[in-house]
């Protein structure tokens, strides 16, 4: 029935009527992301018949081999958004600096930075992937360009935070700090529509998600953390059960949904993580926050941490409240089994 299908445009505007300033410019915002997002899909979708599988030859910032639909998701990103007048300065995974806006482009309030493709490495695998993106309001004077400082700031100043999973359907995940809202694309017409209202993540992990061959490298507290979720004791529901792809927003989209704990802790490899604080952990912080779990760095709430560049690395342990708790417990000692 045409009354009942919500799509993210009408969510988004009923959203912006909680807010008495809002100008329209956020919705704008939303469905230039949303212009990507359904761009991108049809690209990762066909990605195997368009012949942009495969390296595209050169090597990103984070020194990964970058494939042509990286390319491409960044590209169309910066395409979408740098045009309508609502931000005023971008950043990406696959950019070493901040993206400015084109001069002959009006500035506007907002600061998006993104991972146009997360977890590409599987795309040839026809593995999902994701786009992950947060937005802030500028901290710098307008009427200028946006700087470095604009794109620097804690997780807890994000006014939105939302990814895109290309898998089996495209969703749109988001929150704007009012609860967590899935929409699924819909081809056929092109709309996201809402399929999740509310998307509340169980207190309690069902599942744990970690690349064990890194267990050698983790601290002490971390291997007795991944002993304890797989010992056998019914009172407490373990063994959890192992589910890894390795690809973060498939990963996290997944324990959101099931209940989970996602986990990338520092390693002797990688003494502070593997995921970037600005453009992944903090926005799905703020998705899994709000849906009832937890993020945190091991030590600290991940969306309290100061970013100090834009691809800065965090340890990360996000989802359900209560195993995020315990996972920090063990971490800092207060626990061994
Ligand atoms: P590993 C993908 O490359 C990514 O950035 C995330 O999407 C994913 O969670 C992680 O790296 C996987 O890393 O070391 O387990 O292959």
């Amino acid at each position: 029935m045409t009354n009942q299908i919500i799509t993210l445009t009408r969510h988004i505007i009923e959203e912006q009527r909680k807010h008495p300033e809002a100008t329209g410019k956020f919705t704008d915002l939303m469905n230039d992301i949303a212009f990507a997002a359904k761009l991108i899909s049809y690209h990762t979708n066909k990605a195997g018949l368009m012949g942009v599988l495969g390296e595209a030859g050169s090597v990103n910032v984070q020194g990964e081999f970058v494939k042509k639909l990286d390319v491409f998701a960044n590209e169309t990103m910066v395409y979408a958004l740098d045009h309508g007048g609502h931000t005023c300065v971008m950043a990406s995974e696959e950019e070493e600096d901040i993206i400015p806006i084109p001069e002959n482009f009006p500035l506007g309030k907002y600061v998006c930075l993104f991972d146009p493709l997360d977890g590409s490495s599987n795309i040839d695998a026809n593995v999902s992937v994701g786009t992950i993106f947060a937005i802030y309001t500028r901290t710098s004077p307008e009427g200028r360009p946006g700087i470095l400082e604009d794109c620097l700031q804690t997780g807890v100043n994000q006014v939105c935070a939302g990814y895109v999973i290309y898998g089996s359907s495209t969703m749109m995940v988001y929150t704007t700090g009012n609860g967590v809202h899935g929409f699924t694309l819909d081809p056929s017409y092109g709309e996201f529509v809402l399929s999740h209202p509310n998307i509340r993540t169980p207190k309690k992990a069902k599942i744990y998600s970690v690349n064990e061959s890194n267990f050698d490298y983790w601290d002490q507290g971390v291997k007795n953390y991944i002993h304890y979720v797989k010992q056998i004791d019914k009172e407490t529901n373990r063994p959890l059960n192992s589910r890894y792809i390795g690809s973060m927003v498939s990963d996290v989209h997944r324990n959101l949904l099931y209940g989970g704990i996602f986990l990338y802790p520092a390693s002797a490899l990688a003494p502070n993580g593997k995921l970037r604080l600005t453009y992944e952990a903090n926005p799905m912080a703020f998705i899994i926050e709000q849906a009832g779990g937890k993020a945190s760095n091991g030590k600290k709430r991940i969306m309290e941490l100061k970013p100090e560049s834009l691809h800065q690395r965090v340890p990360l342990f996000m989802g359900s409240s209560d195993d995020v708790k315990i996972v920090e417990d063990f971490i800092q000692g207060k626990r061994e089994n």
